[in-house]
């Protein structure tokens, strides 16, 4: 890479680049008028200054009703990743004056100003909604100063694609400041997904947004269940801080969420729960008597499951992470990081508007937003008035009841309790075969790390023969703990495994020496051979913490054959044990298929995959409440070099930094 020149662009709030200034005045919703009906009363098709939206959204007639035997289309997204403020100018009077806020091209937030990373000026980012079978290419154009970044597709199996991953280091170099990166794949896998900064601090302050997968009626067991899948029926929930991450760096401790948002809409509640910000409610339009089709993502960051319900209304499941289940009755939902659910929503009451309530937990604890669904263009005053309060209230308490905290057994993950697949297309009968190929049990906890000493911390002077402790094991007087898997911290490499696995030196990875030390921080990879029906056995050994962890597993997704907390701490040789007699259950019969799961604490959770789509995996935590180490992921390596598509020709490389052989 050399010494290229790079400058910080001066104060963050004082430049803006043209081009983007202009997109903020133009009009980017340009309302599509499908299904048949169109129930947006407010749609409008604005076209002041069009150009450059065009350019930026020109892919908006791929969000189509899907139709059997039409050809796959090409579609075309540029995202330009910048920093932005919110409620800036181009809000105009909004959210002063409520009447100025339709559609505007500001970034609301919370309605506090901040500094925060976009997508095209948007929150949520610029929605990806196609067909499946569609092929995908975004260019993202990054000028994030002083930022390497690397957007990853949550929920598509990069089949054929693994180097469109999106992992930094692992499937691709980061795209630096100022430079572009096109991501190209095929929209293989149907259903509610969204699209992230897989760095977690960009993804916190902004760089996400929903990607829709549609399939053919005739290829969702579900579709006869609803009348209209409209594109603004997305709900994608999210968790804000009042202050940017990525330029304010905080203790673990610190890392505070304050709002919650819904298609990065909401009001900022002040700690004594007031409104600390005058901001519109979003607002969902449905006409009585119709059946929607709601996609709801839980696009948060950090450890925020949420609980969502609708006033006056059941919600049918119909899908979750993307692949459909048995049609399910329930009150509301719980949505863990990361996970989607599909509902109908059948607008059969009264027409009206009622609350739409999504409540926080764990690291959004005391948290809620509201929006509203608003039947038939009925109108609510803008400011509260004593009966919307009073059945705001009413919902709320009704929430709070069914699931006070996550230990309740009312509130657990949806799939324990009631999901089965209604797969029809995929074939199932290799996921479901009785016995497994191979079996790995992955254990992980929180560990205190104690007692070291200056001679541990060798700041010695030759880097190599160093012990590597890491400052925050050393500065301080506690023990510092720590999420490790397998008592190991994950250290990514300096180049990419996938692009570039000649740069990958043999001391980067977790060898016996590494796990014989004190602390080893190392590139965990699991290696499993291709094709093999495969059981991993995640194990909470819970004896440092009593905290539930959300894991998603990329380019696959699985079943959830299992899980169950023990209620005491357990460790792996246990687990096995129980296996052994046969007593750990694996529902082999009809366990829906997802890719992101809870692995309950003091349990264990049972996932099938059919390891077909060779590449490097990264399996994940989602509910990270810290960015201090390593935290819990490791690589599921699936196949050998061998196996893996070629990476394209002219895909970047980087990570060629040399250290010097001497120091001093
Ligand atoms: C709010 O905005 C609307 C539309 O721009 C305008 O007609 C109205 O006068 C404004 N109201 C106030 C109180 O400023
Ligand atoms: C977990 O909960 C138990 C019982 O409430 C408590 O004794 C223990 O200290 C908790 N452990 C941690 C790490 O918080
Ligand atoms: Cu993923």
């Amino acid at each position: 890479m050399g010494a290229r020149c790079w400058k910080p662009r001066g104060p963050l709030l004082l430049v803006l680049p043209n081009v983007t200034a202009l997109l903020l005045l133009a009009g980017t919703f340009l309302m599509l008028n499908w299904p048949p009906v169109s129930i947006r009363s407010t749609a409008v098709r604005m076209s002041r200054g069009g150009e450059h939206v065009e350019q930026l959204e020109k892919s908006r007639d791929c969000s189509r009703p899907c139709l059997d035997g039409e050809k796959a289309k090409e579609c075309h997204f540029k995202f330009v990743l910048e920093t932005v403020p919110t409620v800036d100018r181009g809000c105009s009077k909004c959210p002063a004056n409520e009447t100025e806020c339709v559609e505007r091209h500001c970034v609301l937030g919370d309605g506090v100003q901040r500094i925060m990373l976009s997508v095209n000026r948007k929150l949520p980012g610029t929605a990806v909604q196609v067909c499946e079978g569609d092929t995908v290419v975004v260019d993202v154009e990054s000028h994030l100063p002083g930022l390497e970044t690397a957007l990853h597709w949550y929920g598509q199996l990069q089949r054929g694609t693994p180097y469109m991953d999106g992992v930094p280091m692992i499937t691709q170099c980061p795209i630096q400041s100022e430079t572009n990166f096109r991501y190209k794949f095929r929209a293989s896998n149907p259903g509610t997904h969204f699209y992230h900064s897989h760095y977690v601090s960009h993804h916190a302050d902004g760089i996400f947004g929903p990607f829709i997968v549609r399939q053919t009626p005739r290829l969702d067991p579900n579709s006869d269940l609803y009348d209209y899948d409209l594109e603004e029926h997305i709900v994608t929930i999210s968790a804000w801080s009042r202050y940017a991450f990525v330029y304010n760096l905080n203790l673990p401790e610190n890392m505070h969420l304050s709002s919650i948002l819904i298609n990065g809409k909401g009001t900022y509640f002040n700690p004594d729960s007031k409104p600390g910000s005058q901001m519109p409610k979003t607002r969902f339009a449905v006409k009585r008597g119709g059946r929607y089709r709601f996609r709801v993502i839980n696009a948060a960051p950090l450890d925020c499951p949420v609980q969502l319900q609708v006033e006056g209304h059941r919600l049918m499941i119909i899908a979750s992470d993307g692949a459909p289940v048995k049609s399910t009755d329930a009150s509301h939902l719980l949505l863990f990081p990361g996970e989607r659910y599909d509902i109908v929503l059948n607008a059969d009451q009264p027409s009206s508007s009622y609350w739409i309530m999504v409540r926080g937990h764990d690291q959004c604890k005391n948290l809620h937003q509201e929006a509203l669904l608003v039947y038939d263009g009925a109108t609510l005053p803008h400011k509260l008035n004593d009966i919307t309060k009073s059945s705001l209230s009413e919902l709320s308490a009704a929430m709070v009841k069914l699931c006070p905290s996550l230990s309740y057994p009312t509130c657990r993950p949806q799939e324990i309790k009631s999901l089965q697949t209604a797969d029809t297309q995929n074939n199932l009968a290799k996921l479901q075969v009785p016995q497994a190929d191979m079996k790995l049990f992955i254990p992980f906890d929180v560990y205190a790390y104690d007692g070291f000493t200056d001679a541990d911390v060798n700041f010695g002077f030759s880097l190599k023969e160093s012990l590597y402790s890491p400052s925050y094991l050393y500065n301080r007087n506690t023990p510092v703990q720590l999420s490790q898997v397998d008592r190991l911290t994950f250290r990514y490499p300096s180049s990419p495994l996938l692009s570039q696995p000649e740069f990958i030196l043999r001391e980067m990875l977790c060898d016996e020496q590494c796990r014989n030390r004190k602390f080893c921080e190392c590139l965990h990879i699991v290696r499993v051979p291709l094709n093999v029906a495969l059981d991993v056995v995640l194990v909470d050994e819970g004896y440092g913490s009593n905290h539930s962890n959300t894991f998603h597993l990329h380019g696959y997704n699985f079943l959830v054959l299992g899980s169950e907390s023990l209620g005491h701490p357990v460790d792996v040789a246990e687990i096995k044990q129980i296996d052994s007699h046969g007593l750990l259950s694996r529902n082999l019969v009809d366990a829906p298929r997802k890719d992101t799961v809870v692995v309950p604490n003091k349990g264990y959770t049972i996932i099938r995959l059919f390891t077909d789509n060779p590449g490097y995996w990264l399996f994940e935590v989602r509910s990270e409440s810290s960015i201090i180490g390593g935290g819990l992921q490791f690589i599921v390596q699936v196949g050998e070099q061998n196996h893996l598509p070629p990476v394209p020709p002219d895909f970047p490389h980087c990570g060629t930094h040399k250290w010097p052989n001497f120091v001093f």
